[in-house]
């Protein structure tokens, strides 16, 4: 029988050795290191395992069964503790450092929040959509009949200078020349010429102006609103102006001060308590306590004949609301560049759904 052979004396010295090295060894890393000394491809017990089939053929049956035994014990006995040591690791993990279930997870990635001009805009609509406005459209590269002269301004009229623009030359002989829309008026006549009366719109969209301070962009939004039926009185106008400021900034005084259009007559302003200050005045305000929001007025005679409504049966309001204006003033913002500029820390602020 060769040297290595499982005999009992020899399986007995084997397990011995490893019941003293498993009284001695500590952590994972020690056990890992006593698994492959006596279960690994080399491991003593593995060789003297393969080493039954070097035995006569009446001996292997005996000897294999012997050596197997013991392997199986000693290996349960191996995994055993190890299993044990690795659930005490993860149980002290779980000790050192716990997981709050209930909190959020943190994004891979910074998410981006809708533009608070864009948030605004979405809500007017709502609100107006509710008491059974339908939406309306137009194009931002408008005609001068639709912009200015089917809005009763004559050429000419100094009111147009209140609405310099950009003007785009008409490219042949006789062509119109085009202007980039100065507010969402034009829509109006658009939508009484396809619709005719009655009708009751709002107007969404995108306006262009010569104009550039801390209130006035080259480039911003309103929404037009029309109303056009028998009997539409100021008091409808009013009604529906003070619902919407109610509705977007809770309960709160409008003002109605006259001013000229000229496709409206009579011709308002209408301002809001400011928001800021509750009307005592704040640099908001500029400090007089009420805050520009919209123009208005009920429809011109002429323009409802322009748009081939019979102004001798129909009546109609109108009002074009600054969307940008709005959305400062429910951000507490006073100037409107920081609405592009773009600036993480200022649209920091500003977020929301
Ligand atoms: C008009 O544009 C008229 N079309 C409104 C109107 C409609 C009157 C229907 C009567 C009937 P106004 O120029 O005042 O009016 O502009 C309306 C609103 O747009 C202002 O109250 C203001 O909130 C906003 N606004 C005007 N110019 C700018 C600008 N450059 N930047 C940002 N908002 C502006």
């Amino acid at each position: 029988m060769s040297q290595s052979a499982p005999t009992p004396e020899k399986l007995a010295e084997v397990e011995e050795q490893f019941e003293e090295e498993m009284g001695q060894v500590e952590g994972l890393e020690g056990l890992m290191s006593v698994r492959s000394r006596f279960f690994g491809p080399k491991g003593s017990l593995t060789l003297l395992l393969r080493s039954v089939g070097a035995l006569p053929p009446q001996d292997r049956r005996e000897a294999g069964q012997r050596t197997n035994k013991i392997k199986q014990r000693l290996e349960g006995q191996l995994e055993g503790r190890i299993a044990e040591v690795e659930s005490e690791a993860r149980a002290a993990e779980l000790r050192r450092d716990p997981v709050d279930l209930s909190l959020p997870g943190r994004p891979a990635l910074p998410t981006a929040g809708r533009h608070p001009t864009a948030r605004t805009m979405e809500d007017i609509v709502q609100i107006f959509t509710a008491m059974g406005f339908e939406l309306a459209e137009g194009p931002e590269v408008e005609t001068d009949w639709y912009n200015f002269e089917a809005l009763n301004f004559p050429p000419d009229h100094p009111a147009r200078d209140m609405q310099d623009t950009f003007f785009v030359k008409g490219r042949g002989l006789g062509e119109p020349e085009l202007v980039l829309r100065t507010h969402t008026s034009p829509v109006q006549i658009r939508t009484m010429e396809a619709r005719g009366a009655p009708l009751r719109v709002i107007a969404p969209g995108r306006v262009f102006r010569c104009d550039s301070d801390a209130t006035h962009s080259p480039s911003f939004f309103q929404v037009e609103g029309l109303a056009v039926d028998e009997g539409i009185s100021m008091a409808h106008l009013k009604g529906v102006l003070q619902s919407f400021i109610n509705q977007m900034f809770g309960e709160r005084p409008a003002r109605f001060r006259p001013s000229f259009f000229p496709f409206v007559e009579p011709g308002m302003e209408v301002d809001m308590q400011c928001a800021n200050c509750d009307g005592a005045g704040c640099r908001i305000c500029k400090h007089t306590g009420w805050l520009e929001i919209l123009g208005a007025g009920m429809v011109h005679p002429a323009v409802l004949e322009a748009s081939k409504i019979d102004a001798e049966r129909y009546t109609g309001f109108a009002f074009g609301l600054g969307v940008d204006r709005i959305a400062m003033i429910r951000h507490a913002v006073d100037d409107l560049g920081h609405m592009f500029r773009s600036d993480l820390r200022v649209l920091e602020q500003l977020r929301g759904g």
